[in-house]
């Protein structure tokens, strides 16, 4: 796999920018890095193991923030206008990354370079402009304080609208722990404070422009597979269908199945789902964006209840819909406008509300929140993005944080995994989509391994084997491969383009003849260092407690619908978890073996890991 000297593809080459210094230094970086870990979730995370350090804290400036692409990003060929954003979260204290769309990535490739390495802080509200070799660090002063979609046309105006940007909003600046890094007005990502420690660096954002073009093995191959790949997708029997809704198709679907968040996930149906609808979406559209190289366009647009244009998709709608008690669609769609402007995770917003309204309903707030009131909802995000009033400073912190705060048993309906709030899709009686969550590598997150529709299929009330390696075939292929090319799914999962297509653009590009072996190979060589990193910043503490989902899927059952009395099954997720800490090579404490890093080329880790737990 790794024979081949003569590799295109890669530019083989980091920016380091450091803002206390003011210093930028172009790196070449290795041919064992591209082949071991190909690029973007597979670079952050060696970056971050080797260069931020066990207890590091991350607001501090010895944090970094890493901005990574891969061998195919800013080629011709479908949906490969993504960018990874990483570091150590905020939120969470462990690995933390988020993938979004922007024109950033592939002007980056164009400056030349792979991926882009923060650290420090700058002592005044800066942001940073590539332009080749030319790396600035200017004068934020007066894009500090303004959201990001003004923040966003005030750097294109200045610097031409072929620029990539990466950027926070206000939630970023203010150190909301969830805040998202933001681009072309409508894509967001780095659900676990990947904006947040932008802020930290008093960095508003990233711009790039570049003028050469990455070299390639096969050009004339490489595009033709480009021009066919679209085509394919094109002609995919789902595509029209797939067009009128993008992910909001998914709404009616998690109604009718009993996964829709409703009531900070005491329901898995919502009395008033039809208004919120993709149906009823795309009655109210006024226009579609999306990413760079992309046919399949999904951020659709409708007029929010203020008369202007909010994008919505099926978390949002979810988490910011039904899970808070919100009827009608204009009004979560002002909410998630509102997200966006401050650059706030949406998921992580709407967990963290409808935690605050269930406290308060059970009598354990001061404050009275009730379900569905969108004034005082609409406040409430203005006081979290600036930690004002008497809830926002709490609420910035996130769900853990706050239930923590409570006590009692607030812990037990608190919606988070390992401190990341959950996905929009209700687990009472979905025991592998659980699971996904549990061992999900940054905490509740459903892109590493949405397995509800295939659990939905082949029925929910089982915990059996199969499910297990459902789980790790699809964190190889979700959380692993398009998260190391930097590709959107979306084309896969949603319309059926195959995966044999990316070896051939693997092939084109690098001139490499790998198989999608070679590629789940890489995904668990970065699956079982993103685990060892938070091992390592356990202190020892490690356990398989760290991979349970909330303890309300256990404890209190469904109370309307037709799976009214569904719960999850303690005895039966336990024997799931130990069947995927096997398949895995991590021992019963979720922990990797000794062997099994040796087999995946992570020998180096073992000391270091042996500095806080005896491995086995
Ligand atoms: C992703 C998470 C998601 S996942 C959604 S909606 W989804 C939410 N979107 C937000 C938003 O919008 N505004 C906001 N302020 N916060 C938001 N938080 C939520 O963030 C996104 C699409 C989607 S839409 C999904 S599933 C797929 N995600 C991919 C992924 O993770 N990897 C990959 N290789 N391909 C993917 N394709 C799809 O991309 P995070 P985007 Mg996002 C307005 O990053 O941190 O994982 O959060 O990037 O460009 O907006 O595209 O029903
Ligand atoms: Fe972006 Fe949607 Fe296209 Fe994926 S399908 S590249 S998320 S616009």
């Amino acid at each position: 796999m790794f024979g081949e000297l003569n590799m295109k593809g890669w530019i083989r080459q980091l920016l380091r920018i450091n803002l206390t210094t003011k210093e930028a230094t172009a790196e070449a970086y290795s041919k064992d890095l591209a082949l071991q870990f190909v690029g973007g979730r597979g670079f952050a995370a060696k970056t971050l193991w080797d260069e931020v350090p066990r207890g590091t804290d991350p607001l501090s400036p010895s944090n970094k923030f890493i901005a990574a692409v891969g061998p195919l990003s800013g080629l011709s060929m479908p949906n490969v206008g993504k960018t990874v954003v990483a570091s150590k979260s905020p939120l969470t204290g462990i690995y933390g990354d988020g993938n979004l769309g922007s024109h950033f990535g592939s002007q980056l490739r164009r400056s030349g370079y792979d991926f882009v390495v923060v650290e420090g802080k700058a002592k005044e509200p800066s942001y940073v402009l590539i332009e080749d070799s030319d790396v600035s660090i200017l004068d934020a002063g007066q894009l500090w304080g303004i959201g990001a979609f003004e923040a966003e046309q005030k750097l294109e105006d200045k610097h031409g609208k072929s620029v990539g940007t990466l950027m926070i909003g206000q939630g970023g600046e203010n150190l909301v722990k969830y805040a998202v890094v933001r681009s072309m007005m409508g894509r967001a990502g780095g659900r676990p404070g990947m904006g947040t420690v932008m802020g930290s660096k008093n960095l508003k954002a990233l711009v790039a422009k570049g003028s050469k073009t990455p070299e390639i093995a096969d050009l004339q191959a490489f595009r033709q597979l480009g021009r066919d790949g679209f085509k394919d997708i094109r002609e995919k029997p789902g595509y029209d269908n797939w067009m009128t809704q993008g992910t909001m198709l998914v709404h009616s679907w998690c109604q009718e199945f009993s996964v829709l968040p409703s009531y900070n996930f005491k329901e898995g149906q919502f009395e008033h789902a039809d208004a919120l609808s993709g149906e009823t979406m795309e009655q109210l559209k006024v226009k579609t964006r999306g990413c760079p190289s992309c046919t399949m366009q999904c951020g659709h647009c409708i007029q929010d209840s203020e008369g202007q244009s909010a994008e919505l998709d099926y978390e949002n709608v979810a988490l910011l819909g039904s899970n808070i008690g919100m009827r009608d669609l204009r009004e979560v769609a002002t909410l998630n406008r509102l997200a966006d402007e401050y650059g706030l995770d949406t998921i992580s917003l709407g967990n963290t509300i409808g935690f605050a309204m269930e406290a308060s309903e059970k009598g354990m707030l001061d404050e009275k929140l009730d379900w569905g009131d969108f004034q005082a909802t609409k406040q409430l995000v203005s006081d979290i993005a600036f930690r004002r009033g008497s809830l926002g400073p709490d609420l910035a912190e996130g769900t853990r944080h706050f239930a923590r705060k409570l006590g009692k048993d607030a812990m037990d309906f608190a919606m988070q995994v390992k401190g990341l709030e959950v996905s929009g899709y209700d687990c009472h009686a979905a025991p592998g989509m659980a699971l996904a969550f549990g061992v999900c590598s940054i905490g509740a997150h459903h892109k590493e391994s949405w397995i509800i529709t295939y659990e939905v299929d082949v029925g929910r009330e089982t915990y059996d084997e199969s499910k297990v390696d459902k789980v790790i075939e699809l964190q190889r292929i979700r959380g692993g491969m398009f998260e190391q090319l930097v590709g959107c799914r979306f084309p896969w999962i949603e319309v059926g383009f195959d995966l044999e297509w990316y070896p051939k653009y693997f092939a084109a590009a690098t001139g490499l003849k790998w198989t999608l072996d070679d590629f789940w190979n890489v995904a668990d060589r970065v699956y079982a260092l993103v685990r060892s990193y938070a091992v390592r910043e356990s202190n020892g503490e490690w356990d398989r407690s760290m991979d349970q989902p909330p303890a309300k899927w256990f404890k209190e059952p469904l109370s309307c619908g037709p799976l009214t009395g569904s719960k999850l099954d303690k005895d039966g997720f336990e024997k799931m978890l130990s069947w995927y800490y096997q398949k895995r090579g991590w021992d019963e404490r979720g922990i990797p073996t000794k062997k099994r890093l040796v087999d995946q080329g992570l020998d180096w880790i073992i000391p270091e890991l042996e500095e806080v737990t005896k491995l086995q």
